[in-house]
Formats: C-alpha cells, structure tokens, sequence
C-alpha cells in the first residue's frame, strides 16, 4: 500500500525522513506552500525546500533551515549595495529559488519543477506542492497589523501578539491532480499528520478546498503526530501562538482541533497522563526526534499505530 504524510516544515520534514527511509517510493508528502513567498524577485518555498535538502540528506541541521555545508557570499555581496538581509538566501540554496522562479515564469507548474528537484536529488519519495495556486499563510497581529508570514516569522522573530490566522487565495485554490490521486488512491495504507505547527503549517493545507473532504472520506486512517511535549511546542513558535489565540498549549487541544479528520494521535510518552482526556484514540511513542535512528523508529511506530485503527 502507499501512505501520504502532510507536513510543514522542520519538525514534520524530520518524521518524513523516517517514512521516507521506511517506505521509499510508496511515500507522498504534500507540503504546505503557505509560507511561500517572492523575495528579491525570486520565488521561494522554505517547507517545500526543507523536505527536499532533508529527504536528500542536504538539510543545515543547526539551523533548522536551508543547506549543509552552506556559504552566504551572496548576502554578503547583497549587503555591500544595500539589498534586503532580514531573509538569509545561501549561496547553494539560491540555486533552487532561481531555477523554480525561472520554470515558474516560463509556465511550469510547482508540481512538476518539485518533482523533477527530487529527481535529481535522488529522493525515492513523491514531494508534492499541497497546491499549483498561490496560498499566502498572513498574521493578524495586535499591534502591527496584518504581516505575511515570513516577515512575521523572520524578521519580527514571532514577536507580534497573534489574533488571527489567515489563507489568502485558500478559497479559490485547487489541488492538484496528483495531490487528489494520492489522497483517493484505493491503495492508500495511512495518512500521517507530521508534527508540524496545526495552525501554521497544517491548517493551510486543510485550507484548500477538497483535501480535508478527502482526509474525512479516505477508507485508510489518518493518523496525527502531535507536537506538543510537557506543555511545550518541540520547536518554533507553536505554543506561543496557542496561548494568543487563547488555547491550552495541551494534547487534548491538538486532539480537539483535527477533531473528525483523524483517527488516531500519537503523543509523547512524557504526556501518557493525558491519554484519558483525548477525544480521540492516542498511544504513546518517543516522539523527540534528535537522530535519524529516532527519525525511522517513530516513523515505524505510527505506521504501526496506524495498522491498529485499520478496519
Ligand atoms: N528562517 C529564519 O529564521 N531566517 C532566515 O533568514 C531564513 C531563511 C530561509 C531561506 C530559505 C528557506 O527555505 C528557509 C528559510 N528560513 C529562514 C526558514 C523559514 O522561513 C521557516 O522556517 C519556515 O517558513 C517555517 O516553516
Ligand atoms: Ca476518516
């Protein structure tokens, strides 16, 4: 069978790393795009981007984002004539920006410029853009007006008090064709929510219309990670913005918020004690992932919890 895994960027790229090793080309991963955006004139696409350096072993494991082994003599030669430096473009990464922005001018669609970079980076999975149309991911803020969500997340450091999370484009967007195959294939085994932030890197992809009727349809289970431990988002600013928006950083919130989509949430086992109070099946696993041993082991453990919700 074949599973699809819906990530975001760093926290879920790394479980899909682990699916990826596990399951090679029965994978697909539909990638949020929300976050994408033009800058210095050049298409960008940080979770596409993530999931590719990460599945091709080419990801900056300190920074979280961008390339290994990474050199910045462009932003340095930017900076000398008085270019834009709050987004940090490598000299290695502005490769992909330049050659997605140029196949994109030239009518190429997402999909296909993705798919052909994972080709070429060896990756055996399919990596599929959530959508060909343009979703802009935006933050209501208190104070500082509406931003789009890089200059939120860059340059304001996610400082601004969150009111509202918003999808520009979301209603009028489709999916593509591959995306609804992957999701309405009959050889479908599981669907994984990696452990992305729900409300930034997850929502979006539910935004656009079809996929969560897809998700509530599919015979295979779907399947949530949650990324939450003790209170905590594992990384970014998931608990921060939970605690604006006024909800309980807990698992029970994240249970609560995918609601009749899943099926099942796996969580840490630092928070077995909430098991109970879960609107929804759960177990427990290491859900930290520090190695590409913990990357495989929690990807086998889903896919195993997966099997158990099965009908
Ligand atoms: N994140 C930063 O915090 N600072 C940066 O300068 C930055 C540059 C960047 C360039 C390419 C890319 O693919 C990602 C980049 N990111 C950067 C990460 C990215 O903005 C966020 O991590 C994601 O959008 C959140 O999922
Ligand atoms: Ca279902």
């Amino acid at each position: 069978g074949t599973v699809v895994a819906l990530c975001g960027g760093v926290g879920g790229a790394k479980l899909a790393f682990g699916l990826s090793h596990l399951l090679g080309e029965r994978l697909t991963v539909i990638v949020n795009t929300g976050d994408d955006f033009e800058h210095l004139g050049l298409h960008i696409s940080p979770d596409i981007d993530t999931v590719l350096y990460t599945l091709s072993d080419r990801a900056n494991r300190e920074l979280g984002w961008g390339r290994k082994d990474e050199s910045w003599n462009f932003m340095k030669a930017l900076a000398e004539i008085g270019g834009e430096g709050w987004f940090q473009l490598g000299d290695r990464d502005l490769a992909l920006h330049v050659e997605r922005t140029r196949r994109m001018r030239a009518g190429d669609r997402l999909t296909d410029i993705v798919v052909d970079f994972a080709r070429r980076f060896a990756i055996p999975s399919r990596i599929l853009p959530m959508s060909d149309d343009a979703v802009r991911t935006s933050v209501v803020t208190r104070d500082e007006g509406v931003l789009p969500f890089q200059r939120y997340f860059v340059e304001r450091r996610c400082q601004p008090v969150v009111e509202e999370v918003q999808f520009q484009g979301a209603d009028s967007a489709r999916m593509s064709a591959e995306v609804e195959a992957a999701l309405s294939s009959a050889d479908l085994r599981a669907v994984i929510v990696c452990p992305s932030n729900p409300y930034l890197s997850i929502d979006p992809l539910l935004s656009v219309p079809g996929i969560s009727q897809l998700l509530a349809d599919a015979s295979a289970p779907v399947v949530a990670v949650s990324p939450i431990i003790g209170g905590q988002a594992v990384k970014g600013p998931t608990a921060k913005i939970m605690s604006e928006l006024g909800i309980p950083a807990t698992n029970a919130t994240i249970a609560d918020h995918y609601g009749d989509l899943i099926d099942g949430l796996m969580i840490d086992e630092a928070d077995a004690a909430e098991i109970g109070q879960l609107a929804v099946r759960a177990t427990i696993s290491a859900t930290l992932m520090r190695t590409d041993d913990d990357r495989c082991r929690l990807a086998e453990d889903v896919l195993a919890f997966a099997e158990t919700l099965a009908e």
